[in-house]
């Protein structure tokens, strides 16, 4: 049998699991991978980006949207260093995205190396695994172990490094072989045990109220009709976490919407407040989702399903555990029930109606105001009417996240809403907008940035319009690091410090990378900009003057999270 080269192997390794799109920069070490992608007929598309941030934010927006791993590469060196926080973003947030970074030669090792530094050490805390390929012979299996380890328990990242002399060293052909089902996720889904079911089923039937909370881990799942079948037949209200937003549809009566410090209000924590037992369903319950876990009060009992055993527990006392799939530990939980209809005798849509009902009507009201600067709650008020129902948005921190968590209904069930809610970096809207673009190009996808965000990011309009990708983005340009002066004035006496910057005209930045762009000043103006911007065709942008986040109403109970 022949050989192939390790630059080959990998093309065809990712190939045989399923991979599309590749989001990445090249570099010197990267000449051989990038002369296989250029001379093999595979089927992939290279999305070439403008800083490997952004190839690692594509690779997790498109994984996030497609349920397949998202790809992205670098070179060594700075490609190593900037692929970083989307990788460690990725993990965290149990996406799972594949880092390939190239790396010099392993004969030059030790040996002052231009970009030599220690891939694996870098990596190791970040990822699920990371692998330094040190022989070309040893590269489909690495590959093999990378996708197994990010799709199956706990979905996440990995990384791969290729020495620029294993790229060029023999691969037997043989050992080029892939199981395709690894290049989704999750992968090899596990049940949890039987007896843990039982016990759930009747903590579930003897509960007054019982109250789900649900992370990232439905819609990762894709546990969405199974949590709502449970939901109804049990009458029982949902809540989520802002990563956990798709859970249920938003217009479904026993949808209580986003609850924790960044996108809860006062009314959804006194609903969940009611509860007399908790179900976390794929949620690390973290600071932010129990607003420093206060709510739901410690003490109340708790059933927790999580893939990840080591996630139950950590931070409230658990009555029941349920260690596996969200999918089939609540089919587990409605097969429990069976035919013996559990009655929804209990009363969880009247308490979300009167909860959603105080919220909306203070929402309202100050998106119908014609304030200047234009006030957030309007933006989002008036995206919703404007966008498609299955519109996909992306939303950065500062003003964006929170907002668009509490006020903006996302009616479809499923991935409309992405945020980076693991490390929050700013500047990751636009990049994750790209690569949930080419996941699902069938829908609109719009992406919400602060100004902060802008200017972490802005590189990448050279991409968008090079590729035509048709993203619609919003800018909240308010001159300052909101986010940062809010928790100045609330918690430090208003001693506001190097947080205020100048105004920058993004619709002007916008158009000279030759984005179609808008500039929005006074309220009356928003809706024909954003109406416009929506219909356009190719990449827009809308620049909104917009009231500064320490002066809003924020939806926000605790600026340090
Ligand atoms: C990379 C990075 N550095 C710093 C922070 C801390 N931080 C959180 S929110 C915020 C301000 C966001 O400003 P902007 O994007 O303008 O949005 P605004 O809050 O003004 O709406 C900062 C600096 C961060 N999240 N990410």
């Amino acid at each position: 049998m022949s050989d192939m080269n390790g630059a080959e192997a990998l093309v065809r390794m990712l190939q045989l699991h399923g991979v599309k799109h590749i989001f990445g920069l090249c570099g010197d070490t990267s000449l051989p991978f990038y002369d296989a992608l250029a001379r093999l007929d595979h089927g992939m598309q290279h999305i070439l980006t403008r800083d490997e941030r952004s190839a690692a934010y594509m690779a997790d927006g498109y994984a996030r949207v497609s349920g397949r791993v998202g790809v992205c590469e670098g070179p060594s060196g700075g490609g190593a260093t900037y692929l970083l926080p989307g990788i460690v973003e990725a993990n965290e947030s149990s996406i799972p995205v594949l880092g390939i970074t190239t790396d010099i030669a392993t004969t030059s090792r030790g040996r002052y190396a231009l970009t030599e530094l220690d891939q694996e050490a870098l990596y190791r805390p970040l990822t699920k695994r990371t692998e330094v390929i040190d022989r070309s012979d040893k590269l489909p299996e690495a590959v093999r172990r990378a996708f197994r380890a990010m799709t199956t328990g706990r979905p996440g990242a990995a990384h791969l490094g290729l020495p620029f002399d294993v790229q060029k060293g023999p691969v037997p052909e043989a050992s080029v072989w892939a199981e395709a089902d690894l290049g989704r996720y999750p992968a090899r889904r596990e049940a949890p045990e039987a007896e843990s079911v039982r016990r759930a089923a009747n903590a579930l039937a003897a509960a007054r109220l019982p109250v789900f909370v649900c992370g990232g881990g439905v819609v990762i799942a894709n546990a969405e009709k199974e949590l709502a079948a449970l939901a109804a037949a049990l009458g029982a209200p949902v809540a989520t976490t802002v990563s956990g937003q798709g859970s249920l549809a938003e217009d479904h009566p026993l949808c209580l919407g986003v609850v924790g410090s960044n996108g809860g209000t006062l009314p959804t924590r006194e609903a969940l407040a009611q509860a007399d037992l908790v179900v976390f369903v794929g949620c690390r319950a973290g600071s932010v989702t129990t607003e420093r876990w206060r709510f739901p009060a410690p003490g109340t009992p708790v059933i927790h399903i999580d893939a990840d055993p080591m996630v139950i527990g950590a931070n409230y006392r658990t009555d029941v555990a349920l260690t596996g799939d969200a999918k089939l530990a609540l089919q587990a939980l409605l097969d429990e029930f069976g035919q013996q209809k559990v009655s929804p005798s209990r009363n969880g849509s009247e308490i979300v109606k009167k909860a959603k009902d105080r919220k909306f009507s203070e929402f309202r009201a100050l998106a119908a105001k014609n304030d200047v600067p234009v006030l957030p709650e309007r933006i989002v008020a008036t995206l919703h009417e404007l966008l498609p129902r299955d519109a996909t948005v992306v939303c950065d921190p500062g003003t964006p996240c929170p907002y668009f968590s509490a006020y903006y209904e996302f009616l479809e069930p499923g991935r409309h809403f992405i945020s980076n809610r693991a490390h929050g970096a700013l500047g990751y809207s636009m990049a994750a907008g790209v690569g949930a673009h080419f996941g699902r190009p069938a829908t609109k996808t719009v992406s919400v940035m602060g100004d902060g965000s802008f200017g972490f990011t802005a590189g990448e309009l050279e991409t968008i319009v090079r590729l035509k990708v048709p993203l619609m983005m919003v800018v909240i340009s308010n001159a300052v690091y909101g986010w940062i002066k809010a928790g100045q004035k609330s918690g430090f006496g208003e001693r506001y410090y190097s947080v205020d910057f100048s105004r920058t005209d993004h619709a002007r930045v916008a158009e000279a990378f030759g984005v179609k762009s808008w500039r929005v000043e006074k309220p009356e103006d928003l809706r024909p900009a954003l109406k416009a911007a929506a219909e356009h065709g190719g990449p827009a942008l809308v620049d909104v003057i917009t009231q500064p986040l320490q002066d809003a109403r924020a939806p926000v109970s605790e600026w340090v999270a």
